[in-house]
């Protein structure tokens, strides 16, 4: 096996990303059959997400945004200057700018694992601040991230925009919100975006939208599939589908056979029967009560809770 980068992928002689085809192969035994969101996220993927957050159906960005620019000043006055802000995931184009001219922090410190997107966006803010401190750091952030000696001596404002914590399960969240807070320290600070519980036909149709978008988002892991696995999938005997879980109060992305097909993967041989589906992804929608009981679980009080003037999408600041 060789490795590339920091270690992070690891593919075999033929180029094969391991850990891809083992979580395929693994989600496709199973039943219910289920495949990690994470694997979404291909080049292709992650354009069409972009392109997801600008369809008229996907309001989250947006809600999220007007929060943002309508609350610079309530920003300013509850993190205060001086903070470095670290940011999980590198910073998106328009949120992180918006934050940043919000309160003056010291520095920003961007965490991704991917360090390609990590770098582009580093040198971009660089470019919009450039009085400002950028360091840049190439990490799984699941797990505690030591950060830059730079920034040590700084009180720290976590940032988490998008609601990315919805796509993960509770025990995954809490712990991830457990890593957060190590990785801070003490005194720490973290502004985080929660998608919010709403009428179901809003939800279907933020992640089914007319224009079929998330679609192509969703049936992009197939083709990533068919391509990186040696797979055969038949993508045209598979819609994609969204549906609201009541249960667990989520949004859940599936892939649904149109008939029974049979197909392979890496050479070993998988059916499905008519109405089965590969579950692809969750996206948990929270109320106040479910949001502060996710933060409280991972070590965080929150203090303060701002919703967009539809009151569609919180974010939340919340003390280590
Ligand atoms: C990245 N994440 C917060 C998105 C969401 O809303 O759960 C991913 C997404 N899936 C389908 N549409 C958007």
């Amino acid at each position: 096996a060789t490795k590339t980068g920091l270690a992070l992928v690891e593919r075999d002689e033929s180029g094969i990303d391991l850990a891809f085809r083992a979580d395929v192969l693994e989600g496709l035994r199973g039943s219910p059959k289920a495949i990690s969101a994470r694997w979404l996220y291909d080049d292709a993927g992650s354009q069409l997400f972009e392109d997801i957050t600008k369809v008229p159906e996907y309001y989250p960005t947006r809600a999220e945004t007007e929060i943002l620019k309508t609350r610079a000043g309530e920003f300013a006055e509850m993190i205060g200057s001086g903070r470095a802000v670290v940011e999980f995931g590198s910073g998106s184009s328009v949120k992180t700018p918006l934050l940043l001219s919000a309160i003056e922090p010291a520095s920003y410190v961007p965490l991704d694992i991917a360090g390609d997107f990590l770098r582009a966006a580093a040198a971009d803010l660089a470019e919009k601040f450039p009085a400002l401190p950028v360091h840049p750091v190439e990490a799984d952030f699941m797990r505690r991230v030591e950060l830059p000696g730079e920034v040590a001596d700084q009180p720290k404002l976590g940032f988490f925009p998008g609601s990315t914590i919805g796509n993960m399960v509770a025990r995954t969240a809490v712990d991830l919100l457990r890593s957060m807070r190590e990785t801070l320290g003490t005194g720490a600070q973290l502004l985080i975006g929660m998608d919010l519980i709403k009428n179901e036909e809003v939800l279907v149709a933020a992640y089914d939208d007319a224009g079929g978008v998330t679609a192509q988002f969703n049936t992009n892991l197939v083709r990533r599939i068919n391509r990186e696995l040696e797979g055969d999938i038949p993508l045209d005997k598979l819609h994609h589908e969204a549906r609201w879980n009541d249960d667990y109060a989520r949004i859940e992305m599936h892939l649904v056979a149109e008939e029974a097909i049979g197909f392979t993967v890496s050479g070993e041989a998988f059916g499905m029967e008519k109405g089965e589906t590969i579950h692809t992804e969750n996206s948990h929608k929270f109320n106040r009560r479910t949001s502060n009981m996710l933060l409280l679980a991972g070590g965080w009080e929150p203090v303060q809770r701002w919703l967009d003037a539809e009151g569609r999408f919180s974010m939340i600041l919340a003390e280590a």
